[in-house]
């Protein structure tokens, strides 16, 4: 009988021993896995199609979750104030880089394609309707800092058109490089495209912001990046300043390429999209990813 007791004593103590064992690591160490889903982002943009194919090339055994630009970062911040792991559909030029330590997953296949351009395209006879607003197109072009010092402001809830007015103000300078010895003509009009991507956003408000003040009456719309393209193609649309060339839109440059004007970039940085993990998540390739599924 005493040795019976002795024995569940001792079971006893063994048992409260590793549940505070387990106790304390759960609590020091998340666990190390993605719980099996990339965290994406709009259905139609190209880092959504790349993914797919990503997920084929490494055979990856994930679900790619749509969602939106917006979810997408608010996702990545809860797992961050968690400590967790998280994988997304990430890309430069974006606030998340300046506000949390991020790193891209190594793309040994070249599925993202490496650095690429950002671009303003417009529709088909814009030069002959109204040369002005052509040539000042043409003549947008700003960089990191600029596009990062409206997107963080967007990021932080200020409003898109004041945050645009705000760079608008504090930059003449270069405001007057893209509109110089150019004749703008009276009750103007302009009709831009964009995709509610943090950049998109940023660059847009900003253009039109420019237009406004030149006296045009300028009217933007936020659709899905494949209405985007085609509105252009059809010439629903004038502008947008939101193609991403030559990877991650190759898909609908195919399509509407030989429809469109394209003024080469806009962005005089690097633009780049990938797989994007906090710097914390200790692999470093996405060949790794299923490990830690
Ligand atoms: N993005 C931002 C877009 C282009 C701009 C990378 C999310 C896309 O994947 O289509």
């Amino acid at each position: 009988m005493r040795k019976h007791l002795k024995i569940w004593a001792l079971i006893g103590a063994v048992v409260f021993a590793f549940s505070l064992m387990a106790g304390c690591g759960a609590e020091e160490a998340p666990t190390a896995s993605f719980g099996g889903r990339i965290v994406g982002i709009e259905p139609g943009a190209g880092i959504m199609q790349a993914t797919e194919k990503a997920i084929e090339v490494y055979g990856l055994d994930f679900e790619l979750q749509d969602s939106s630009s917006f979810a997408m970062a608010a996702a990545l911040r809860s797992a961050i104030e968690n400590g967790e792991w998280i994988v997304v559909t990430g890309w430069s030029p974006h606030w998340k880089f300046a506000v949390y330590d991020l790193k891209y997953l190594e793309d040994p296949e070249g599925v993202y394609g490496g650095a690429e351009t950002i671009n303003t395209i417009v529709r088909k006879g814009l030069e002959e309707d109204d040369p002005a607003l052509f040539a000042f197109l043409d003549n947008f072009l700003w960089g990191p800092e600029d596009i990062g010092m409206v997107m963080l402001d967007v990021s932080e809830g200020v409003d898109p058109w004041e945050a645009a007015r705000k760079w608008v103000d504090e930059n003449a300078d270069k405001v007057a490089v893209w509109t110089e010895g150019i004749e703008f003509p009276d009750g103007g009009k302009a009709h831009l495209a964009f995709v509610e991507w943090d950049c998109a956003i940023a660059s847009t408000h900003v253009v039109a912001t420019v237009l406004q003040d030149l006296g045009y009456d300028v009217e933007i719309t936020s659709v899905d990046a494949g209405i985007m393209w085609q509105g252009i193609a059809t010439g629903s649309f004038d502008a947008m300043t939101t193609a991403w060339l030559p990877h991650t839109h190759s898909g609908y440059w195919a399509e509407v390429g030989d429809q469109v004007v394209d003024l080469g970039p806009n962005y005089d940085g690097e633009a780049k999209i990938g797989l994007v993990v906090p710097a914390y998540v200790t692999i470093d390739s996405i060949t790794e990813m299923n490990d830690y599924r």
